[in-house]
């Protein structure tokens, strides 16, 4: 647990604070940020994240009283435009992709710390964005489940993005094209309803990507790919890339609606 839980245990935490204080770290470092919010026993985890998920949060309260607060923060726009918009095997020569794979390592650095911050601030306790230095003890997919939570799950719950077809959590404001992390405060707060408007007839992530086949469990050939590809880091992305410009493409309407996004550049 952050900081010293005891000496602001009485005091009343506001959303508008916590946003506040997002934004403002999302402003230092010159990156677009979303933010939500969900008490955390409304939140549909698997067994073996729900079990993580106590023991990390053990001693900060009552279950029913502790709300997560999901933080996404945004690729910018030509690292996005850095991964092949179409399938490929291997990395073309030019290196470009490595541009979305150096973005991705920022992101991760950032998102710890601004988790880190809010919840020294907050009195909470942080899920960082990544599992670091775990990679090469990975042998299959489902080695990673009992050692996190899925951040999806909560950015879904809070209604900060809907989940698309390819799995990924989608916002109106960049598609998939954004990191999570998520930060366990100790009072309850209430979750903001937004209308979303889901995938509806898109199907691009599924016709770009031969791997992401849901019904299929495409996640253990996704983990082999991303390791496979040799960029600077473990990452491909071409699914992210397609639904971004999907979602651009009907944007101009959501942009006007949803006020979330906090603009720094
Ligand atoms: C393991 C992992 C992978 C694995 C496995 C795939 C996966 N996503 O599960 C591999 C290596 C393949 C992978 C690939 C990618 N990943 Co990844 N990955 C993770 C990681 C570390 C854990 C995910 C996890 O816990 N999955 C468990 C599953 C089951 O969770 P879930 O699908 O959300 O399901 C939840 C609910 O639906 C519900 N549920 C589902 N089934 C059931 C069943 C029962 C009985 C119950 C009760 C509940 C339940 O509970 C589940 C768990 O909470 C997260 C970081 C994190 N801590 O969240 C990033 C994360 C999911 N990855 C991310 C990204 C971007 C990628 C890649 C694009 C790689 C890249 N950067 O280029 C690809 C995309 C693949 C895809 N289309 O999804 C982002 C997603 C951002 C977004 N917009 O959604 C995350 C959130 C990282 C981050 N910090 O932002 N990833
Ligand atoms: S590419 Fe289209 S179908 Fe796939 S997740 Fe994005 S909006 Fe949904
Ligand atoms: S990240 Fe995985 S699911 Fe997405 S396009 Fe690449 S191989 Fe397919």
């Amino acid at each position: 647990m952050a900081g010293s839980v005891r000496s602001v245990e009485y005091e009343q935490i506001s959303k508008r604070e916590i946003e506040r204080e997002f934004r403002r770290l999302c402003e230092q470092a010159a990156r677009r940020g979303v933010i939500g919010f969900v008490p955390v026993e409304m939140v549909r985890l698997l067994p073996v994240q729900s079990a993580y998920l106590r023991r990390k949060l053990d001693g900060l309260g009552p279950w029913s009283d502790i709300t997560a607060v999901s933080i996404g923060v945004l690729y910018h726009e030509p690292e996005i435009l850095a991964i092949p918009d179409d399938w490929v095997s291997e990395p073309p020569e030019d290196g470009r992709w490595n541009q979305y794979a150096r973005a991705y390592t920022e992101l991760n650095w950032l998102l710890g710390d601004v988790a880190g911050q809010l919840a020294e601030r907050f009195s909470g306790v942080a899920e960082g964005p990544t599992l670091e230095g775990w990679v090469e003890q990975v042998k299959h997919v489902n080695d990673y489940f009992p050692h996190c939570v899925s951040h999806r799950a909560f950015a879904e719950a809070a209604r900060v993005g809907w989940r698309g077809r390819s799995g990924l959590v989608v916002t109106p404001e960049a598609g998939p094209a954004l990191r999570f992390a998520t930060v366990f405060v100790p009072q309850r707060l209430s979750s903001d309803d937004r209308d979303l408007p889901g995938c509806g007839d898109c199907y691009a992530c599924l016709e770009v990507c031969p791997i992401l086949r849901p019904e299929e469990g495409y996640r253990e050939r996704c983990r082999r790919r991303l390791g496979a590809l040799g960029l600077e880091d473990e990452v491909c992305g071409i699914c992210v890339r397609v639904c971004w410009e999907a979602v651009k493409s009907r944007r101009i309407e959501s942009a006007d609606r949803y006020q979330r996004i906090f603009r720094t550049d």
